[in-house]
């Protein structure tokens, strides 16, 4: 067996690590402290493939780091594996979608067995299973308890294709993110999760995770929360009792406002129109039916015509007491702010177009010629950046120009807010708003409620009961989990209500307060619920009595180290923030966000694009892993680059990989001595680039620079074998040093070629439990001191030499300066002066 051979080595050392359970973390007294590294669990949509051995890869590399760093690593495993897509391969195939479920989350364990990410295998979960919805089900009811679980009807977001509601962040660009489906709206009571409470805190917090988080997922979530400061404005209607209010974050153009604008799909347009005359009705009602068919994407895109009905209504200014007529119109939407807003349209690009379509006044109220920072007047320029004379400054009229004012500037034709800059204006107008009765400053929030319930079979049942003398009564603790039903008889074909509707004996119960006839509550949970909390779930996956253990909580979270996809960059990620903020609320846990670290592997492409079935050009995890073996694919991924950037698995070579690793084997068979070597005695030049690997390996680690690390293991085994053949020989202890050193790093990348080396270089296993060698900070120190060079007692030369570099050379090395010989030129030398290693002093004449 003297040929490196991938599959027998992986043969060899899976039966051996699985009787060992080497990583079992949490041990009886275990001392160490701990880490806590997790991989967004897969869904069990089939065989592994090459993004997961990606992702794993990486989680893998992490977790073995931090166990050679001397900590208790929990690094666990499980499956989301509730949701669409087995429900919708079952109902292709006939099948039950349990069966399908479980049957490729078994062959996902066999591909991961042959992967071996070292996980913790004692606390696998699955969120299928009824002991980990249970806990769903009591998060629910916690939820329901606080008022953070209600039920509403409104209009929801629907995909016409799966025949179920989408939660916001589930609608791309207008369409269902799971099928394409263009979404449509429908009016439906649905189950929802308060999560706008928490949108202060969920954007605050954002602040702990800057520098630690990839930058692009803060600021996605920043957007998506989106919260806007400004004023609430309260205005009277003519004929109306009660104000309408306006959310704006222009308070200080209230007396450029000249007309008001309600959101055609509002309660308030149907009732302003209701009062209006018959003719404004009809109207009403026509551009309502052309509207409902719209997306929100096209409502409020700004360059589309604008439409609209004149209301025959007025509101009134609260600060000039202005007549501002009433207009309904699609570009205002019914679920953002009030619905409503005072339409200022020489400072609003939307309100403009809309003024200029419907030919209404426009009044301009913030100068924005005029400068405004203080002390140092900013002069005006023009596009070449030469200064504008102030007769030639642009006219002050978008009605005429298009453009709408929208920059900085001072306020004009406004009364009391006259000659103030923009901020100071909206401070002025809202202290104004305030003295009077008629407004505040307000906040507003892109962000809605999560609609967490679906009209499908596959995932958790909502504990709620449905009586009709009682009404929503939840299923008490003691009878959780409300199990699904066989699927088997049930038509799970999407028909826009939940199949368990269907389900007679399951759906028709006692009222648990009443003892009446009641019905479940027949929808079920989106998944995102039961993936917001499952990282504290792999505390105490075995423990039937509660959900998590708080005091495992204390002990091993938060996450350290989070690894997954950027597709998960807003909703799982935002939802594990919001359950984590309630649980600590509920004094569950002492801490309020759940990953401390995050990194978004990017993608494996293939030719430069996404790999897919229908493109012919998937690279199946499972003959790759054939082909090259475990070590030679996780090599490959590693190196390929940062592990942030997408990989060309038409760039990379496998093949390469898999003779490092051949070479690196090598070293470990052709090491002569024996372990208890003194090391001292070794080749100095040899153990120093160990000792350097050493150092510099952490810092890499740490900041994800894998690849740099693959790079200096590919250099030290070159460094070795160089030793071997030309060098010191076989029998060196710097040569042994390496071996060992290269072992233990590579086992963060290549962990049967590692044990394998490991056990030829005469221990135990296993390498994976080695703690990491310190570095001789003596072996780390620059080997070179600055000699200087004299010619005639000016310094002509500086010269980087060995402290032990002989006399003799380092005149040697003074007379080859050409810097020295031009000084010299043509003169001859009369005496030389060497003080090894740090003078030489010559002498001329001539
Ligand atoms: C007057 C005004 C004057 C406005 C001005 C802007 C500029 P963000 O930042 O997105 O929160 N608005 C308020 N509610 C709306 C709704 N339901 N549908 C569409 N637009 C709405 O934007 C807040 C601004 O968007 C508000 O400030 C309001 O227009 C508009 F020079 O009020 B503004
Ligand atoms: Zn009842």
């Amino acid at each position: 067996a003297d040929a490196y051979d991938f599959a027998a080595i992986q043969e060899k050392w899976l039966p051996v690590w699985e009787e060992l359970e080497l990583f079992r973390a949490g041990r009886e007294g275990d001392t160490r402290p701990r880490k806590y590294v997790l991989d967004m669990f897969p869904y069990p949509s089939g065989d592994l493939h090459m993004g997961h051995a990606e992702a794993f890869g990486f989680g893998d590399i992490s977790a073995r780091y931090w166990r050679h760093q001397g900590f208790d690593v929990l690094h666990p495993i499980g499956w989301d594996s509730f949701g669409l897509p087995a429900e919708n391969a079952a109902i292709k195939r006939g099948a039950d979608p349990r069966e399908w479920t479980y049957s490729n989350i078994a062959q996902q364990k066999r591909s991961f067995r042959q992967y071996a990410p070292s996980f913790d295998w004692s606390r696998e979960l699955h969120t299928s299973d009824p002991e980990y919805y249970k806990w769903n089900q009591w998060l629910f009811l916690k939820l329901y308890e606080q008022g953070i679980a209600y039920r509403k009807a409104g209009q929801v977001n629907w995909c016409p294709n799966d025949q179920t509601v989408l939660a916001n962040e589930q609608v791309v660009d207008g369409h269902c993110e799971r099928c394409g489906a263009v979404v449509t709206k429908k009016a439906l009571t649905q189950w929802y999760f308060r999560v706008t409470d928490y949108a202060d805190r969920l954007l605050d917090d954002l602040n702990q995770l800057e520098g630690t988080w990839p930058s692009k997922v803060v600021s996605m979530q920043r957007n998506w929360i989106g919260r806007s400061s400004g004023a609430d404005v309260e205005f009277e209607i003519e004929g109306r009792d009660e104000r309408v209010t306006v959310f704006t974050t222009r308070p200080d153009t209230l007396y450029g406002a000249t007309f008001m604008v309600v959101a055609v799909d509002s309660p308030l347009a149907a009732e302003l129109a209701a009062g209006a005359s018959t003719e404004v009705q009809r109207n009403f009602e026509g551009y309502l039916d052309s509207v409902r068919a719209e997306s929100d994407i096209d409502r409020l895109a700004t360059d589309r015509p604008k439409t609209g009905v004149f209301l025959e209504r007025y509101a009134v200014n609260p600060l000039n007491g202005e007549r501002l007529p009433i207009w309904a119109s699609d570009y205002v939407l019914a679920d953002y702010g009030h619905g409503a807003i005072m339409a200022v349209p020489a400072h609003d690009q939307r309100d403009l177009d809309f003024a200029r379509a419907f030919e209404l006044p426009v009044r301009v109220v913030v100068d924005t010629n005029a400068p405004v920072t203080g002390v140092i007047p900013v002069i005006p320029t023009d596009a070449d950046g030469n200064a504008i004379e102030p007769d030639d400054l642009p006219p002050l009229d978008p009605a005429s120009t298009g453009v709408a004012l929208t920059g900085e500037g001072r306020l004009i034709n406004s009364g009391p807010l006259d000659g103030l800059s923009k901020s100071n204006a909206i401070r002025r107008a809202i202290e104004i708003l305030d003295e009077r009765g008629t407004g505040r400053a307000a906040k507003n929030f892109r962000l809605r409620d999560w609609l967490i319930s679906r009209q499908r079979f596959w995932g958790t049942p909502i504990p709620i009961i449905h009586c009709a003398d009682c009404g929503e009564v939840p299923v008490p603790e003691s009878e959780l989990p409300v199990r699904l039903p066989d699927a088997a008889g049930l038509d799970l074909k999407p028909k826009g209500t939940s199949p368990l509707g269907a389900a007679e004996a399951w759906v028709n119960v006692t009222c648990p307060n009443c003892g009446g006839a009641a019905k479940r509550d027949s929808d079920t949970m989106d998944t995102f619920v039961d993936s917001s909390w499952y990282y504290l779930r792999y505390l105490n996956a075995n423990d039937d009595t509660r959900a998590f253990d708080p005091a495992e909580a204390e002990k091993w979270a938060p996450v350290d180290q989070y690894v997954g996809g950027v597709e998960h960059a807003i909703l799982h990620l935002l939802y594990s923030r919001f359950i984590t903020k309630v649980l600590f609320d509920l004094g569950y846990l002492r801490f309020t966000e759940p990953f401390t670290s995050l990194l978004n592997q990017g993608m494996v492409l293939m030719d430069g694009s996404k790999m897919s079935k229908s493109k012919g050009n998937l690279v199946e995890f499972a003959s790759e892993l054939a082909a090259h073996g475990t070590d030679a694919l996780r090599v490959t991924l590693a190196f390929a680059g940062p592990p942030e950037d997408d990989i060309d698995w038409a760039d990379v070579s496998p093949v390469g990989s898999a003779k490092f690793l051949a070479r690196a084997w090598r070293i470990a068979h052709d090491v002569t001595s024996a372990p208890e070597v003194d090391w001292s005695t070794g080749d100095r030049a040899l153990r120093r680039a160990s000792h350097r690997l050493l150092a510099d390996a952490p810092g890499l680690a740490e900041s994800y620079k894998f690849n740099v690390i693959v790079a200096r293991l590919m250099e030290l085994v070159n460094l070795t074998r160089k030793a071997i053949d030309q060098g010191p020989g076989p029998a060196d202890a710097a040569v042994r040093e390496a071996a060992e050193v290269t072992a233990m790093v590579l086992d963060l990348f290549a962990p049967f070629t590692a044990e394998d080396m490991w056990q030829r270089l005469g221990y135990e296993p296993s390498v994976a439990l080695v703690p990491w060698r310190k570095a001789d900070p003596a072996l780390l120190v620059e080997d070179q001191v600055t000699a200087i060079v004299q010619v005639d007692g000016k310094v002509r030369d500086r010269l980087e030499v060995s402290p032990k570099v002989s006399g003799e050379e380092l005149e040697r090395l003074a007379r080859d300066s050409a810097a020295v010989a031009r000084a010299i030129g043509e003169r001859e030398i009369v005496n030389v002066i060497v003080r090894a290693p740090k003078l030489v002093n010559i002498a001329t004449r001539g």
